[in-house]
């Protein structure tokens, strides 16, 4: 399944989903005598049990059979980490970051039987600078949909919709990306469609092999505001013509909400309503299915948080399968979500592939969730050396690359440098990770006016400030009523005691937990020695989704608070 709804009429397309020749590789090698494997993808290779722990390259197959000569473009959605694709032997793509879709089109193709290979690779090295040996695992294969899709010389590449209050209506800026493959310069129309009511968008002429874009600025006197509490969708059907001609070329279906994001005097509010976030931290890690969810367990995972008076997801520490934020936008779920990194220090940072490949994330990401309603807080760089000059240039050179590009939603980053943080007046939220109760070093919880004191002088005063992460550990079906750590009654009032301090009060904004779920962890770098079961034992319920006794103290709390302060 592609997305939770359709996204085109017109232009064909085609989930590539189902069983792929795969067999592990040494090298770069794309042609193996033979395949061991039948694997699917979506999935994780993990999944076979001879490849529990494997790290390394990995070549998939499948062919491919076109009636008719066509031009191609292959989407994927997510491929862990690095991926190197070939049409019939040649390149046509590269792309690192297991987390974030990338395309590619070939103009042209014949008829006839294809090949298309992927030579997937999830290991450690310098190249990698954001998948490294973490506090989460890196999975190996194509982790993420697939998608076929035949296009014309023109097609419409992505569309980026933006809601705004006008006078006493709805509208919305419409921004429209088009290319040109064909070898012609192409004299186009756009109409653009939301319900009852058909806009045109215009017309444009793009040279051969060249892209273009439109933008129309349109009212929408008859729409219903999106929110949390009243999720209201609209799709918004854009379709492309050749001009002069009736019947359209392309189209582009994406589903849209109206509702404006903005925060003033520490306050967060969604159409000018202030809110309050409660919700979870949520890895997307699953015994049966790795990083490669299946419908039925993102619904899960929904229900089980919404279960508990949940409105907030936070994606740490990565952007999300779509589908997940389709769900979220469907369930009036709040959703931040941030770029890939998690825990980098200064030298990680200065890795000299760090800034290329953050700036690739950042743009993939807002560029590809642009348009969902319920994603209304950028982040970045979860607990990064914030504390440092050279970290805080990165810092501001990211949020920079991001509101270059978005200007509609508050930026943060989770910090847990405490009062050594030198990038407070970069953000629109301020943001802090802390665990009382559990780690050693973490300041009292009676102490967290000294943090909001610290931030208010160091250019965090009159922003929202969200408890980005707290928690500890459970493991699941370890009792003690002494509350030695690890049990699940230590955690339950770890959990307890934080929410108990934070929510409530006036100058706090959000508590998001981490986590969600348990989560398999790396084993190098020492994260096994120092995560029990080689897990983060986090968990509001264990990685199969059983509550731990955290998870009613939750619900107590989550819904006994109003979703505003
Ligand atoms: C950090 C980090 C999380 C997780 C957590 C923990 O705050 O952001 O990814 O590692 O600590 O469990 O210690």
């Amino acid at each position: 399944m592609i997305r939770l709804f359709e996204t085109h009429k017109v232009r064909e397309e085609l989930e590539l989903g189902g069983l792929w020749d795969f067999t592990p590789v040494k090298d770069d090698e794309i042609s193996p005598e033979s395949y061991m494997y039948r694997m699917p993808v979506p999935g994780c290779w993990e999944l076979h049990p001879e490849l529990l722990t494997y790290r390394g390259k990995g070549v998939y197959r499948r062919t491919i059979a076109l009636m008719q000569k066509t031009s191609l473009r292959f989407e994927f959605k997510g491929v862990s980490h690095t991926a190197n694709v070939y049409f019939d032997h040649q390149k046509i793509a590269h792309h690192y970051n297991a987390y974030t879709p990338f395309s590619t089109v070939i103009a042209d193709v014949e008829p006839g039987e294809h090949e298309l290979t992927v030579l997937v690779d999830n290991s450690f090295s310098d190249a990698s600078a954001l998948h490294i040996p973490n506090d989460y695992y890196t999975y190996g294969g194509m982790i993420r949909p697939v998608v076929m899709q035949k296009v014309n010389g023109v097609f419409i590449e992505r569309i980026e919709f933006t809601p705004f209050r006008q006078e006493d209506c709805w509208a919305a800026d419409i921004k429209v990306f088009i290319e040109n493959i064909s070898q012609q310069s192409r004299k186009l129309a756009l109409q653009g469609r939301i319900g009852d009511r058909t806009f045109d968008m215009g017309t444009c002429e793009i040279s051969a092999t060249h892209q273009s874009e439109l933008s129309k600025t349109v009212a929408f006197p008859e729409v219903k505001s999106w929110s949390g509490d009243e999720p209201n969708l609209y799709l918004l059907d854009i379709q492309l013509f050749d001009e002069n001609s009736r019947f359209p070329l392309d189209d582009y279906i994406d589903r849209v909400g109206f509702r404006t994001i903005t925060v003033q005097n520490e306050t967060i509010l969604v159409n000018g309503k202030e809110i309050f976030l409660k919700g979870f931290n949520r890895h997307e890690d699953h015994p049966s299915v790795g990083a490669s969810f299946p419908l039925q367990l993102m619904v899960q995972d929904m229900d089980i948080m919404q279960h508990m008076g949940a409105n907030t997801v936070r994606t740490s520490h990565y952007p999300n399968d779509e589908r997940f934020l389709d769900l979220c936008d469907e369930r009036g779920i709040y959703v931040w979500e941030e770029n890939h990194a998690r825990g980098l220090d200064l030298k990680k940072m200065q890795n000299p592939n760090f800034e290329k490949q953050c700036e690739d994330c950042n743009r993939e990401m807002v560029q590809s969730h642009y348009n969902h309603p319920s994603i209304v807080i950028w982040g970045i760089l979860n607990e990064c050396a914030s504390e440092t000059e050279e970290g805080r240039r990165i810092y501001k050179r990211q949020f920079e690359q991001i509101r270059a590009m978005d200007t509609s939603r508050p930026l943060t980053f989770a910090s847990n440098k405490w009062v050594k943080d030198l990038c407070l007046d970069l953000v629109d939220i301020v943001s802090y990770n802390t665990y009382p109760g559990w780690y050693w070093d973490t300041p009292p919880i009676d102490d967290y006016h000294k943090l909001v004191n610290y931030k208010n002088a160091h250019g965090g005063a009159n922003k929202p400030f969200i408890v980005s992460e707290f928690g500890g550990d459970g493991i699941y079906g370890y009792r003690d009523e002494g509350l030695s750590k690890g049990s699940e009654e230590k955690q339950a009032d770890i959990i307890g005691a934080v929410l108990d301090t934070f929510m409530g009060k006036p100058d706090v904004s959000g508590v998001i937990i981490w986590q969600y779920c348990d989560c398999r962890i790396s084993q190098e770098d020492g994260w096994a020695i120092n995560r029990a079961c080689s897990r983060n034992n986090k968990g509001i319920v264990d990685r199969y989704r059983r509550p731990k006794l955290a998870a009613k103290v939750v619900k107590q709390y989550f819904e006994r608070a109003a979703d505003q302060r």
